[in-house]
């Protein structure tokens, strides 16, 4: 009877594990304005990194880069072709144009910091 408990706590942290790491998405920020929404690149992640814009509406995202390696200084909207540098510590705007339905992914050039912008229509 007790390994049965012990086997059923173990399919349980089993089941917590998988939902936690692959099935729990970060809540995504809702855009309510073209204000330009600040966007922190710290410890490997953009802060945050899903974010509900209107679809059509062009927006500006302002990231905020506090991570000194190399490897957060660019930032990348790979099927909107847009690139851009980011300063150490200095907030740089980035313009958005009217998007399409669906998610738009940015990383760094690497693929390591990796965020969406999600468009609902
Ligand atoms: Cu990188």
């Amino acid at each position: 009877m007790s390994a049965l408990i012990v086997t059923l706590a173990g399919i349980a942290v089993i089941g917590l594990v998988v939902w936690w790491f692959w099935l729990s998405k970060p809540r995504a920020t809702r855009v309510v304005s073209q204000d330009a929404i600040e966007i922190r690149v710290k410890d490997g992640t953009y802060q945050p990194a899903a974010i509900e814009v209107a679809a059509g509406q062009a927006l500006n995202l302002k990231f905020v880069r506090e991570d000194a390696t190399p490897c957060a200084e660019k930032v990348v909207f790979d099927d909107l072709g847009i690139t851009a540098d980011l300063p150490l510590n200095q907030a740089k705007t980035v313009a958005i144009p009217g998007l399409t339905p669906g998610e738009h992914e940015f990383t760094c050039q690497m693929g390591m910091y990796r965020g969406r912008l999600i468009a609902r229509p």
